[in-house]
């Protein structure tokens, strides 16, 4: 009779010597397989006595268990070291220092907006918001430029059809806060505004500050010198020369253009202003013997272009972080 002992003892050594786990399915095949050397031994009590056969079965059987067992072991020790050498190979190393984490920024229009504010604010004014998709009365009517007057053509309007536009100005705002609020009044209107326009110097959005200061005795000094001193604080420059030119804007009368002198010599406009027209008062529902007082709009994105030395309007708007990690 073959010795199932000594089988078991060479299949034992050939799992165990199989390094990977394709090795020891050779192995597998080799002992356990159709053609494998139980399936000979099986064959092969055949030619064993009726008394010999069932006690050859049970070796083999036994044997057979046995094999497989080994071949269980194997694999779950191969596939353990795998995982092992895994692990080992991706240990991530807690203690070195890290990538950094970049901080952002408020992009500089943001900030542009937050200086005029706060420098007005310094003068008591306050900020007032409202919608930017806008009906004719708020945009036009109340600010004295009636249907057909030649200053509807100075805005380049988006109009929906229904009666309804996107702001020019941010005066919309301060007549919904006058028709709500009444005077006396000081107040700011930042945001957003669209002109269909696209040039160089021109986008179709870009950012207003506009202010309102309403009370019994507001007078053209007012408006004199608080927008020099406001100019002055704006470009940290306390020696700044500042221009008032004689302009025309129907919600004003009389108007101004305010000009800078800039590093070259050139005279630059920065914005514009006046005396708030009595009809605009009267739009909403203030009389203009007992209240008066100044107005004045500027663009934002010209300011900030003036104070970091852009030339070009439209890097405020692609968004280039190269362009605002400047700004951070
Ligand atoms: C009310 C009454 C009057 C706001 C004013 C200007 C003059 C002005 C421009 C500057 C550059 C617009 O952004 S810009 O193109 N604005 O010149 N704006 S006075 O006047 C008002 C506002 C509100 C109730």
């Amino acid at each position: 009779m073959i010795d199932t002992e000594e089988q078991l003892a060479r299949a034992l050594e050939a799992v165990a010597g199989a390094a990977d786990l394709k090795a020891l399915d050779d192995v597998r095949v080799g002992w356990m397989g159709k053609k494998g050397h139980i399936t000979d031994l099986m064959k092969s009590m055949g030619s064993l006595t009726a008394e010999e056969r069932p006690v050859m079965g049970q070796k083999v059987n036994d044997l057979k268990r046995a094999v497989a067992a080994s071949i269980e072991d194997r694999k779950t020790a191969l596939a353990d070291d795998a995982l092992r050498e895994k692990l080992l190979a991706e240990t991530v190393d807690v203690t070195l220092a890290g990538t950094g984490q970049q901080s952002g920024g408020l992009h500089p229009v943001t900030q542009t907006i937050e200086r005029i504010t706060s420098l007005f604010g310094q003068l008591g004014f306050t900020v007032a918001e409202g919608p930017e998709i806008e009906n004719d009365f708020y945009n036009f009517e109340a600010l004295n430029i009636p249907a057909h007057h030649p200053a509807r053509a100075m805005h380049d309007t988006f109009y929906f059809g229904d009666g309804k536009l996107l702001r020019t100005h941010t005066s919309s705002v301060q007549i919904r806060h006058m028709q709500n609020n009444g005077a006396p009044c000081r107040v700011l209107s930042p945001g957003r505004v669209y002109r269909c326009d696209s040039d160089q110097t021109h986008t179709p959005m870009f950012h207003q500050v506009e202010g309102l200061y309403i009370d019994k005795h507001v007078s053209f000094s007012d408006l004199m010198g608080h927008l020099e001193q406001f100019l002055k604080l704006f470009f940290d420059q306390g020696d700044m020369e500042v221009r008032f030119r004689p302009s025309y804007f129907p919600f004003t009368e009389p108007s101004t253009e305010v000009d800078v002198r800039a590093p070259g010599g050139k005279w630059v406009e920065v914005l514009g202003s006046g005396l708030v027209h009595p009809n605009v008062l009267r739009a909403v529902g203030v009389d203009p013997n007992e209240f008066q007082g100044y107005a004045f709009g500027l663009g934002v994105e010209r300011l900030a272009m003036m104070r970091y030395g852009a030339d070009d309007l439209r890097v405020f708007f692609e968004n280039d972080v190269r362009f605002l990690s400047q700004f951070r």
